[in-house]
């Protein structure tokens, strides 16, 4: 039990989550250490969502909103973390949810499945083994992809990734949108749309700003996206890492 005047409560709480999600076999061991990752960055940025990560996040709302076939790829960490979002986004977006992992278990992919079942989910891509394709290029178990979802994808979210795929995806013609607190990351590099927050503070942001981007006209969000480089973003965001004393 966390008291919850502890100076670190959140963090603490985030914590709780991750190794429950790994004794219940969600979790990939390498994800509590990723978490952790993801925790010094956090520290870094002030644990707050910084004025380019608010731009990334408006960017990746327009561009799922114009999207033909919209997918939302989930792994361990992000099931741990933040499964209910994932479908409240998808419901929002009319986008399909994917499981889709580095270190792939049978296990694992049924665990996953009740979390995101339990969370509201309906249709989950990406589990059955025998109706699976392969993403040409990736030599990990990530290059799995169902083919109505990943695999037909115009556009996917790829959250926590570790960088194998999110290039070839890109090269596929896919647009990639990643959540990183790392932007020296592979992934924060490679991808068209890259958002350097933590998991759990931009989804709420993206739901929010999907649903009010959904009431604009297409040339509104055609011209947001026109008005966005990510490169440049990308090197804003890093500027935001400030090492005080
Ligand atoms: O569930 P699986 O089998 O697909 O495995 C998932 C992990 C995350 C273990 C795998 O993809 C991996 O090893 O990833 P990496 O290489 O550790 O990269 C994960 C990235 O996510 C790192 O750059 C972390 O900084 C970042 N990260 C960690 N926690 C968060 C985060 N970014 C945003 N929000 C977080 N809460």
């Amino acid at each position: 039990m966390i008291p919850k005047n502890h100076p670190r409560y959140q963090s603490l709480l985030l914590r709780h989550k991750i190794v429950k999600a790994y004794k219940n076999g969600i979790l990939a061991d390498s994800g509590m250490i990723a978490h952790g990752r993801g925790e010094a960055f956090d520290y870094l940025i002030g644990e707050k969502t910084s004025p380019s990560a608010h731009k990334a996040i408006k960017a990746a709302a327009a561009t799922l909103l114009l999207s033909q076939n919209p997918v939302l790829s989930v792994n361990g960490n992000t099931a741990a973390l933040v499964a209910e979002e994932i479908v409240e986004l998808s419901e929002v977006l009319d986008a399909k949810i994917e499981i889709n992992l580095f270190y792939r278990t049978e296990e694992r992919i049924k665990a996953i499945e009740k979390v995101l079942i339990g969370a509201g989910a309906s249709d989950i891509y990406g589990t059955d083994t025998t109706n699976l394709k392969f993403i040409d290029g990736i030599e990990s178990p990530r290059a799995t992809a169902s083919p109505q979802g990943i695999f037909d994808a115009d556009v996917v979210l790829v959250p926590l990734e570790d960088g194998d795929r999110a290039e070839i995806l890109v090269q596929s013609g896919k647009n990639i949108i990643t959540i990183d607190l790392n932007p020296l990351s592979r992934t924060s590099k490679m991808s068209s749309i890259s958002i350097m927050d933590n998991i759990v503070r931009t989804l709420p942001l993206l739901i929010n700003e999907s649903l009010s981007l959904k009431k604009e006209s297409k040339n509104t969000l055609k011209n947001i996206l026109i008005n966005f480089n990510n490169e440049k973003n990308l090197k804003e965001s890093l500027k935001t890492i400030e090492i005080k004393k």
